[in-house]
């Protein structure tokens, strides 16, 4: 199986699929794209020309939810997910209240359609508020029993939530502002496997 991997740079959904192939140790071919121009190639496989997207023997796959669970069955080991039904269902809420609750208000296309007057950098103290907010809201359903976000074990969950998390820093938040976020965050880089599979340091 041939994976091909369009990524561009600073995208967080590019990321959390890139921290699952390193993790399961999975061979691809990666093509940087840019962030403002995902190139003529992404354009026609993605339909909101969007990275990241995926090619699998050559048939394209977008939206990192549909690849994350893609992997996930290509090679459970070492896993992403539990197998107890309710945990797995735990795993793709946090998931997907990042992915589809959180992320897409405060992409730069979301924003720029509807204050196209603003730079790329007027739009970062919006961005970064909208996320602030947001990951205070997620706080109360993380670390319910352990310092993973669901359950005793590293999962998708840990993935997209503490890319969006580095991503809220990056926009400008200060760690001191998020403090169990950081303390989560440097919990997962202690992890050795977790560290060196993860595309963000
Ligand atoms: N729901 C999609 C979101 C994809 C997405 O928003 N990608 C961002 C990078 S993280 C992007 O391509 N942004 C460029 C743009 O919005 O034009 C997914 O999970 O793959």
């Amino acid at each position: 199986m041939h994976i091909r991997f369009y990524h561009a740079q600073e995208a967080n959904c590019c990321e959390r699929i890139l921290w699952m192939l390193n993790y399961k140790q999975l061979a691809y071919e990666r093509i940087d794209v840019g962030l403002g121009d995902v190139g003529e190639h992404v354009r026609l496989h993605s339909p909101f020309a969007r990275v990241p997207l995926m090619e699998v023997d050559g048939i394209p796959l977008s939206e990192s939810m549909a690849m994350a669970e893609f992997i996930e069955e290509i090679a459970p080991q070492p896993p992403l997910q539990y197998t107890d039904l309710f945990a797995r269902a735990q795993v793709r809420e946090i998931c997907e209240a990042v992915n589809s609750s959180i992320h897409p208000q405060q992409n730069g296309s979301t924003v720029r359609y509807f204050h196209p007057e603003w730079s790329r950098e007027q739009m970062k103290p919006v961005r970064a508020k909208w996320l602030h907010i947001n990951l205070d809201r997620l706080q109360p359903r993380l670390w319910r029993s352990s310092q993973f976000a669901v359950g005793t074990q590293f999962t998708q969950a840990d993935i997209f939530v503490s890319i969006i998390y580095r991503k809220a820093v990056d926009l400008g938040i200060p760690v001191s502002d998020l403090p169990r976020y950081e303390q989560y965050w440097q919990f997962l880089m202690s992890q050795e496997a977790i560290r060196n599979s993860c595309p963000v340091l």
